[in-house]
């Protein structure tokens, strides 16, 4: 347990992405601005109809990417790990699944696995990787649950009110193709073996990062973890279920830094935007400064947490300027007084 924990105690610091057929969007569909925060929500909050958006998937093409920037980028921040939403709510999955055809490989234009290049640029230059995987959320993959949080009257889709109405009656779903398997269906035959499959084919994993649960069952989350079981070096994080026995190996205060008072010894990890967004969204000019990122990673690391800084890269793959500018100040604010 301990010798496990021993590089990520080490790290302080590490880069979170948010990459996916959202970064499209770009938080706009059919004109009208999604009005809660985060992009990567957009296929729930607009209530797009599940076809429409894996239509827009299918132009996705970010020709730009180049994971061995991407890690520079991070390397040169001072940050010693990745963790990468190798699946977000939207379903989405950025590397080559067998168990749903609903992935980049399949399903767009790009059509090559995103997370290969990653884990051998990560591999290469030294850093850790990690996946972020929505076991739990899944809004593209039929029988993946979909929380329901009520429309504002008016707000995201004219439709609200009717639609509201139906997420209602049917667990969170606004499309009837997300009605046709169970959610134990789902687990079994997506979650499951998606797992497996990071775990297996994309070297040593460094973290599984799980999120948002709230139905799971203590069986599923049971089957879940046991998929961990012949890799007792992944750490994860405390968000499989909500229930005690499934409190992974460190917490996740997200957004606020917590006081001292707040913490109890256990490891942490605090995740963070450096706008409002985790995906992707064009509009969204609230970034904080780079003096206030690097009052936030002393604050965290004083107190023994890990600052997990999120970046949104754009449709093309690449990083928004804003966000390399800052983490570009990091990394000479970490030279020059020799932090890392
Ligand atoms: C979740 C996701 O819904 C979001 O898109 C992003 O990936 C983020 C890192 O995680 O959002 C959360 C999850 C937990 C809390 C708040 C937002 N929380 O515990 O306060």
């Amino acid at each position: 347990q301990d010798a496990k924990m021993e590089w990520w105690r080490d790290a302080r610091f590490g880069m979170f992405i948010h990459f996916g057929v959202y970064a499209q969007f770009a938080g706009k569909y059919n004109g009208i601005e999604q009005r809660v925060a985060d992009g990567a929500w957009l296929l729930n909050r607009m209530k797009v109809p599940v076809q429409v958006y894996k239509d827009t998937a299918r132009n996705f093409n970010p020709i730009k990417y180049n994971s061995d920037e991407w890690v520079q980028v991070a390397k040169k921040a001072g940050m010693k790990y990745i963790v990468i939403t190798a699946k977000h709510h939207d379903g989405f999955a950025l590397f080559d699944s067998k168990a749903s055809d609903w992935d980049v490989v399949d399903a767009t234009k790009y059509g090559k696995d995103i997370l290969k290049p990653l884990a051998e640029a990560c591999k290469k230059q030294g850093l850790k990787l990690g996946f972020y995987y929505s076991q739990e959320q899944d809004w593209g993959n039929p029988g993946g649950a979909a929380h329901r949080r009520p429309m504002k009257q008016g707000w995201d889709n004219p439709d609200s009110t009717k639609i509201d109405n139906y997420t209602l009656a049917h667990k969170g779903h606004w499309d009837p193709v997300q009605d046709i398997k169970t959610f134990d269906e789902y687990i079994n035959q997506v979650a499951i073996p998606q797992v497996k499959e990071l775990l297996a084919n994309y070297g040593d994993v460094a973290v599984i990062w799980w999120d948002t649960p709230a139905y799971i069952t203590n069986e599923q989350a049971q089957k879940l973890k046991d998929v961990l079981k012949p890799y007792p070096n992944v750490i994860t994080n405390d968000r499989l279920s909500k229930k005690s026995n499934f409190q992974g190996d460190y917490k996740t205060p997200e957004q606020k830094i917590p006081n001292l008072a707040e913490l109890d010894g256990k490891d942490w990890e605090n995740c963070m935007t450096m706008n409002n967004s985790w995906g992707f969204r064009s509009n969204d000019n609230k970034w904080k400064s780079s003096t206030m990122l690097i009052q936030n990673l002393i604050d965290i690391a004083s107190k023994g947490g890990n600052y997990l800084l999120n970046v949104g890269p754009k449709a093309d793959g690449t990083f928004p300027q804003e966000s390399v500018n800052r983490l570009n100040d990091i990394g000479n604010w970490m030279k020059k007084y020799s932090v890392a």
